[in-house]
């Protein structure tokens, strides 16, 4: 039996005492670098996407072309999918080979 486990007076059974409210596992989005994709058209996806200032944005997007790859934003599981989902079938509609993608924290 661990610490949060308590029994009951009367039928002995062992119930979880500790309130289990357990923080979210989180995921990071990154953006992929290649030699295609304008620019502006990724700034665009952080500003649009991900709520960044022109600034940051302008900052990510170096950082990406710089290093190969960078950090758009930490989320849960469903949001980080969707933002992934959503982010690369807005740049394959507009022909661009921009790739978004997901890891655990
Ligand atoms: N490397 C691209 C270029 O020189 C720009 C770019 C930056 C592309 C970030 C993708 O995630 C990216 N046009």
């Amino acid at each position: 039996m661990s610490s949060d486990e308590l029994p009951d007076a009367d039928t002995g059974t062992i119930t979880k005492a500790k309130p289990k409210t357990e923080r979210p596992k989180l995921y990071r989005v990154l953006l992929l670098n290649d030699d295609f994709t304008p620019m502006d058209f990724v700034i665009l996806v952080l500003k649009k996407y991900f709520m960044k200032s022109d600034a940051e944005a302008t900052r990510i997007m170096l950082a990406v072309h710089n290093q190969g790859a960078g950090l758009a934003g930490i989320y849960t599981f469903e949001v980080a999918e969707t933002k992934v989902y959503t982010v690369n079938e807005f740049s394959r509609r507009h022909k661009h080979p921009l790739k978004c993608t997901m890891e655990k924290e």
